[in-house]
């Protein structure tokens, strides 16, 4: 078939550490049951790039776990998506290392989430440094087309735009150079004590950043305390008013009205008003996803069962790029080795 007759391949990674934000679900998991109508999708737990920073192994296996139960409660369907985890497809490691012989090393030193978390950690392992090359293979691997992911991996995605160019240009064209796929609203939520930072997962207090987990309540009292400004207008000015903004931005996504009309709702209201309203949306949209969740995680059998599946799909999928790496790269076969020439990525 020929490419343009397939539909778009979309793949996203989605870490299996900390517990997943609000912001999460506005850049990340929003996203991903949206593409998923439209195109091919391939969405991993990317369990490899938490090695990157300090962790609990004894907690990944659980929250590995979760994670999948969360991409299914909120819009992922086992049968349309390929839901799998990283380090189930050896090939992520595999390509990582290859992919690092065309990343450059200057260029890695100046991505801002190294930087950040550099900064926030003692020991800075060379994961760390590293764990672009990773994420530029996981996409590069799937041959893929649309990323969706939240405003704060923009800078990830060029990066593996430039190594999937340089390799094509040293080695001859082997990857397809994919797009970033950024909410326009929603892309960057921020953090509801800090509004000038956004809210992270590893990085926000307790009270600044909302959980999909939390309950009613505490999503109440998070919005309560949200810190706005010294004005009383409500509009949306995300420089001047990056508190009032984020709430609006956090309501639009939350209800699906645009920002206008939520302006135009809040004309002559108060801070107070504003805030009880988005806690409200916010505790109507992530109620039946925390129920779902809380159902599927209780099947741990079961998820097991739909991550084999999907492991499956993507060693099928990934397989043919990277042989074709290690080919045009001129590794040497041996008698029993990998096969060229049989099966090709698509669209090559
Ligand atoms: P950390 O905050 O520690 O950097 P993370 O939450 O960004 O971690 P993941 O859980 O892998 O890491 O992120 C999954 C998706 O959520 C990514 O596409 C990311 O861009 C998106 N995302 C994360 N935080 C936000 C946010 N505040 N607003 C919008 N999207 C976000
Ligand atoms: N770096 C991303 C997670 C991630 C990812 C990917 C996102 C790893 N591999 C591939 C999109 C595509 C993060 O920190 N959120």
């Amino acid at each position: 078939m020929a490419a343009t007759e397939q539909k778009p391949r979309i793949f996203s990674g989605i870490q299996p550490t900390g517990r997943k934000t609000l912001g999460n679900y506005s850049g990340g998991f929003r996203q991903y049951a949206q593409t998923q109508e439209t195109g091919d999708g391939f969405f991993c737990i990317v369990d490899l790039h938490s090695l990157s920073v300090e962790y609990d192994p004894a907690e990944l296996r659980r929250s590995t776990l979760d994670l999948a139960a969360l991409l299914f409660a909120t819009g992922l369907d086992a049968e349309r998506s390929t839901v799998f985890c990283q380090s189930h497809v050896t090939a992520h490691a595999e390509a990582a290392w290859l992919l690092s012989a065309v990343t450059s090393y200057g260029q890695l030193g100046r991505m801002t989430q190294f930087k950040e978390k550099a900064a926030a950690h003692e020991f800075v392992s060379a994961a760390l440094f590293t764990y672009p090359v990773l994420m530029a293979g996981d996409i590069l691997l799937y041959q893929t087309d649309f990323v969706p992911v939240g405003d704060d991996q923009r800078q990830h995605l060029e990066l593996a735009r430039d190594v999937a160019q340089r390799f094509n240009h040293r080695y001859g064209e082997t990857f397809r150079v994919p797009e970033a796929i950024i909410p326009e609203i929603g892309g960057r939520i921020m953090d509801l004590q800090e509004p000038a930072d956004k809210m992270s997962t590893t990085l926000s207090s307790e009270q600044g950043a909302v959980y999909i987990a939390d309950p009613p309540d505490v999503i109440r009292k998070k919005f309560k305390t949200a810190v706005t400004d010294s004005e009383r207008e409500i509009r949306y000015a995300p420089r001047e008013k990056p508190g009032v903004s984020n709430l609006l931005e956090i309501m639009s996504v939350a209800t699906g009205e645009s920002i206008k009309a939520l302006e135009q709702r809040f004309v002559g209201a108060g801070y107070g008003d504003l805030k009880d309203a988005v806690g409200e949306s916010v505790v109507e949209l992530l109620s039946p996803i925390r129920e779902r969740f809380e159902a599927l995680r209780a099947d741990e059998r079961e998820l097991q069962r739909l991550l084999s599946v999907g492991a499956e799909k993507a060693r099928r999928a990934s397989e043919p790029t990277l042989d074709l790496m290690y080919d045009r790269m001129g590794f040497a076969t041996s008698e029993a080795g990998r096969f060229f020439g049989a099966a090709r990525p698509r669209g090559l």
